[in-house]
């Protein structure tokens, strides 16, 4: 299914949120497979490039390949200059306002970014005749929500619990109806959650990892979370974006789920991030009186909770036995961890015995997401897409990288 592109000029693809995790990771992708890339970033009062300043080049110097263009998915004409400027070969919209519990709060803004944003592309798209262009949405297993299914599938229903889920399925049904009514190369790729080192510092899994690692150095006494109890299918940002570019070269246009087929909890999380850097931690107490305990700071740590579910390829759920999860693996084989953190944790002032993790309700949302595990069977077969990173590994770069930032004097 994978199409042969002709040997030809120049590709050029634009990419919107390129400031953002997945934007950047992109960018050195499509840079390192020869494309030219262009940028849409929108104007801040303070510079917001740092997740793309390696890449950054200065236009005055000789054969520029990365591009930065001022726009804004809020300004139908911006969008219209700069495709009449730039003509892209490929288009991936990953701008949005992207959070969920935030949406709560800018419902009306969320919408004109995440779910108009889209039509605004595909509408300039269509006016100036850009026939060859193929269109990459960036959509979401929030989509799934309070999943009608398990594990969560191309064909799975949709039930979203967000404003910024119903923008998402404005989009991702507008990509489609442009697809099906203009016959555009538009997909979907419906990813779940991917993190990494420059994962936005409110989103859960990198609030823990910054938090163990100024805990560990001993600038932070204490993590503030809100449902511990919730699942979510993580994985690698990195990997994630490799499947996007994948969905652009096939011959026929189709919509992906994206995802590793593991689930695990905020809770599994967290004892994993804390065990990398040397801290054990024990949970007692039960809902928002729930709390994690250092009960050891050894350097060397131990994760007391574990469970996975995972997905087969045939839909089967093992549920909570925890033979799949790194965890939960730890756990049962009492396996040691030793890193950088650790080191810092043995240096630092000795956490045991200390509660370090408290449940905060203003952390919780109106409507929660209770469990996400998605099936890539399809990406696998079509697109020879799969994950490299698993669970274990990806808090470990993370909770690593927050570390190597911590004991070089920056803000992780
Ligand atoms: P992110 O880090 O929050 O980045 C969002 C990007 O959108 C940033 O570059 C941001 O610019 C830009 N943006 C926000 N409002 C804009 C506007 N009005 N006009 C133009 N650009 C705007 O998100 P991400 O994690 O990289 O995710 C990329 C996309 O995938 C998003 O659409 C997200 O909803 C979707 N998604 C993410 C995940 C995930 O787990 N990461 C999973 C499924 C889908 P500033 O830097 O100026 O804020
Ligand atoms: O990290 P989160 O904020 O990500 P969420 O809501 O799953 O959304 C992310 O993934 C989506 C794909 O499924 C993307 F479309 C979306 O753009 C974004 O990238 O929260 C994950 C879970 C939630 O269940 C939340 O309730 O963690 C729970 N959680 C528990 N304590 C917390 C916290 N989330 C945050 N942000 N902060 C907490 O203190």
């Amino acid at each position: 299914m994978t199409y042969q592109w002709p040997a030809r000029i120049q590709r050029k693809a634009l990419i919107t949120g390129i400031t953002g995790q997945d934007g950047s990771y992109l960018a050195e992708l499509l840079l390192g497979k020869g494309y030219d890339v262009w940028g849409m970033v929108r104007r801040s009062s303070t510079i917001n490039t740092s997740r793309i300043d390696h890449l950054y080049q200065d236009p005055h110097d000789e054969d520029v390949r990365l591009r930065l263009i001022f726009g804004d998915l809020n300004d139908a004409s911006s969008i219209n200059k700069i495709l009449k400027v730039v003509r892209p070969d490929e288009i991936y919209n990953l701008g949005a306002q992207s959070h969920v519990k935030v949406s709560f709060d800018v419902p009306e803004y969320t919408s004109e970014v995440t779910a108009l944003g889209a039509v605004r592309i595909l509408e300039a798209m269509r006016e100036l005749g850009l026939e060859r262009t193929r269109f990459y949405q960036a959509s979401s297993s929030e989509l799934f929500g309070k999943a009608q299914e398990v594990p969560q599938r191309e064909t799975t229903p949709f039930y979203p619990r967000s404003p910024y889920a119903a923008a998402k399925a404005y989009a991702f049904h507008i990509t489609r109806t442009y697809r099906e009514s203009y016959g555009m190369f538009a997909v979907n790729g419906i990813l779940f959650n991917h993190e990494g080192p420059r994962r936005g510092e409110t989103f859960v899994t990198r609030k823990i990892t910054r938090a163990v690692a100024a805990i560990a150095a001993g600038r932070q006494e204490r993590l503030f979370l809100g449902n511990l109890d919730a699942r979510r299918d993580w994985g690698f940002a990195g990997d994630y974006v490799e499947a996007m570019w994948r969905m652009l070269q096939t011959e026929v246009p189709v919509d992906f789920v994206i995802a590793t087929g593991e689930t695990h909890t905020v809770r599994e999380f967290c004892g994993l991030a804390f065990a990398r850097a040397g801290i054990t931690l024990a949970w007692r107490g039960k809902k928002t009186a729930e709390q994690g305990i250092a009960v050891s700071s050894s350097g060397q740590g131990t994760v007391e909770q574990g469970g996975t579910i995972a997905s087969g390829g045939d839909g089967s759920l093992e549920q909570g036995i925890g033979v799949s999860s790194a965890a939960a693996g730890i756990a049962k084989q009492g396996t040691t961890v030793h890193s950088a953190a650790a080191d810092i944790a043995e240096q630092g002032a000795d956490p045991s015995g200390r509660v370090l993790v408290e449940v905060d309700p203003r952390y919780f949302r109106p409507c929660e997401v209770e469990l996400l595990l998605g099936d890539p069977t399809k990406a696998k077969e079509k697109l020879g897409w799969q994950p490299r990173v698993g669970f274990r590994e990806l808090v470990e770069m993370m909770v690593d990288a927050d570390v190597a930032a911590a004991g070089a004097g920056k803000q992780p």
